[in-house]
């Protein structure tokens, strides 16, 4: 029965079931006994596999085709009336072929099946800074992992009342046919349709699509900023508590920064972390002229090989209940989930990720795998979780994955100058999108996937957002994956980020430490890291700081290109004027 009296939405549910034809139609009222009998659906139909209860209470595992593993980029599109208006790192299509194009392929395609109408909400149901979807699926996998990932129910339209608008999220399995794989969004409808996946995220539309893709043109519309941004609290020995918001590519160690556990030092010393986000920020300017983030999910669809108890204790121990692994490996001897790094040798008798017994050929779990935790579950949560201001940011940091060039940690010298450096992050590919892994390439604010309009425009926005500010937060990149000449990792990273982040909020505030100045921006001088404790000499560390000109020369000359051949025009003067300024800088420090 519907749940509501809202006429678009109705209407919105009543399109897509005359379009697919479902044998019924499932309102999701979020309510704990809803959840329950569709989980035991979902047990009984294969869809689920029931993990040891006792071990890992309330927790399933999936495993989808194996040609639907990851996001596809290149099957995503910005539908805008204007192809302009998508920018040229967007795939585009004209909106009216995409929604014939989807129609098509949706039509009929839940004969003999169930479509569920899952209302939920991005942020704390009732916040002004929150925003309504209706997502439309026929998989059980999708409501299951909405409902950990996001808030969803009644009181989602009890918020609509009568009226009030959504975003439509459309999905259907279909036949999980790559070819006909599409993943569309029509910012200027406010809309999103997905068909022929059930990777979660090509298909929990809530996350990369609507917090990102969606929200980010709602913001820029609307003079806030959706973020592919961690959001961490940091209190000090005295008690002072200050948060950081930062954006990193897919698979770069974004979920271990946020629930990053100190080194025993530090914990002695009384420093603390707390996560508020592993993913999306949303971003607005507050009445104190500061920025305040929130984070718009419930929970974390994170990277599962890598994770374990060094790594992330944190996030493992969210993944001890009521959670959703995808694409892991089966112990079958006690019905609980492996994948590679969880423990040094991999258990006997296990099933691989597609079901078939290991023999000890590829990985046991796939390199993108995941596990849908909810965020309470989250050791280090924050108490700041379900704040519907959000928190006050003092740091933004961008990063990414780069052997050479890139230093530890460096300040920018503005506002304008950070967003320079955003824009011109570039990071290697990880197994997080499909395609080849370890290839450089530039990804501006680790937005390159999830801008829903023109990455000219973007970095306008982000500007014009600077102009507002009246107490900026201090911007800084980091890059924690430098390699010595044998290809070894030289910063251990982790916990041991710590050290970096302590400099970083040290250089933030009225009181800042002092910092080298060099042609990029300010690194900091190699005593100001503590590096106590650490299995790494003083020269190490001056390696990872150190600036090599001629390497920047040609970074400079990279960005530029990238500016010019990729991103074309609507660049604001602003970056080109910082462009400018690293090139003399160069090219000054180098003749000096
Ligand atoms: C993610 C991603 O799943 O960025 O968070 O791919
Ligand atoms: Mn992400």
């Amino acid at each position: 029965m519907a749940l509501t009296k809202n006429k678009e939405v109705l209407e919105f549910v009543n399109t897509c079931a005359e379009l697919t034809q479902p044998d019924k139609i499932i309102w999701i009222d979020g309510s704990a006994n809803q959840i329950k009998q569709l989980k035991s659906e979902a047990v009984k139909s294969g869809e689920l596999i029931k993990l040891n209860e006792h071990l890992l209470p309330d927790c399933y595992l999936h495993r989808t085709a194996v040609n639907d593993v990851a996001r596809v980029e290149d099957r995503t599109f910005i539908c805008t009336a204007n192809k302009e208006d998508a920018g040229n790192v967007n795939f585009w299509l004209d909106p009216k072929l995409a929604y014939h194009l989807a129609s098509e392929i949706a039509r009929a395609s839940m004969k003999g099946r169930t479509m569920y109408v899952i209302p939920f909400s991005m942020g704390v149901v009732g916040s002004e800074f929150s925003k309504i979807g209706i997502e439309i699926t026929d998989s059980i996998y999708v409501v299951l992992n909405m409902n950990i990932m996001t808030r969803v129910g009644k009181s989602c339209l009890d918020r609509l009342g009568k009226t009030g608008s959504f975003t439509k999220c459309f999905h259907a399995k279909c036949n999980v046919d790559a070819d006909k794989r599409y993943i569309l969004h029509f910012p200027e409808d406010n809309t999103i349709i997905s068909v022929n996946s059930a990777y979660g995220g090509n298909v929990l539309l809530g996350k990369k699509c609507l917090a990102l893709r969606i929200a980010s043109y709602l913001g820029k519309n609307e003079g806030w900023l959706a973020e592919h941004m961690l959001i961490l609290g940091v209190t000090f020995p005295d008690g002072e508590k200050k948060y950081i918001a930062a954006a990193f590519p897919s698979a770069c160690g974004k979920t271990n920064l946020a629930m990053l556990i100190p080194p025993k030092s530090y914990l002695e010393r009384g420093y603390k972390i707390e996560c508020v986000g592993d993913d999306i920020a949303w971003i607005r300017v507050g009445e104190d002229g500061r920025l305040w983030a929130v984070n718009p999910e419930n929970g974390f669809f994170g990277v599962a090989p890598g994770t374990n108890e060094r790594s992330n204790f944190n996030a493992l121990q969210a993944t001890k209940r009521g959670t959703i692994f995808t694409n892991v490996a089966l112990n079958t001897d006690d019905m609980t989930v492996w994948w590679e790094g969880l423990s040094e040798h991999c258990p006997p008798n296990m099933l691989d990720w597609t079901g078939k017994p290991y023999d000890g050929s590829g990985t046991a779990a796939h390199p993108n795998s995941r596990f849908t935790a909810p965020a309470v579950n989250c050791p280090c949560v924050s108490p700041d979780f379900n704040s519907e201001t959000g928190v006050p940011l003092s740091a933004i940091i961008f990063g990414g994955r780069r052997a050479t060039t890139t230093p530890l940690v460096y300040q920018a010298k503005s506002w304008e100058h950070g967003v320079f450096i955003g824009s011109a992050m570039s990071s290697e590919t990880t197994a997080a999108a499909s395609g080849q892994t370890g290839v450089l390439r530039h990804d501006p604010m680790a937005m390159k996937p999830f801008a829903g309009y023109h990455m000219g425009d973007y970095f306008a926005h982000w500007i014009e957002i600077g102009k507002q500010l009246k107490k900026p937060p201090e911007i800084f990149n980091v890059n924690w994956f430098r390699q010595d000449a044998d290809g070894k990792f030289i910063w251990p990273g982790f916990g041991d980020n710590m050290r970096v982040i302590e400099w970083i909020l040290k250089r933030c505030g009225d009181n800042p430490i002092g910092a080298e100045e060099t042609p990029i921006g300010f690194v900091p001088k190699p005593d100001d890291i503590n590096i106590e404790d650490m299995n790494l000499s003083v020269d190490a560390l001056k390696e990872i700081l150190s600036v090599d000109k001629d390497k920047w020369i040609k970074e400079a000359e990279e960005i530029e290109k990238y500016y010019a051949e990729t991103i074309g025009s609507r660049i604001p003067d602003e970056l080109y004027a910082c462009l400018e300024e690293l090139k003399r800088n160069c090219k000054n420090k180098k003749e000096g």
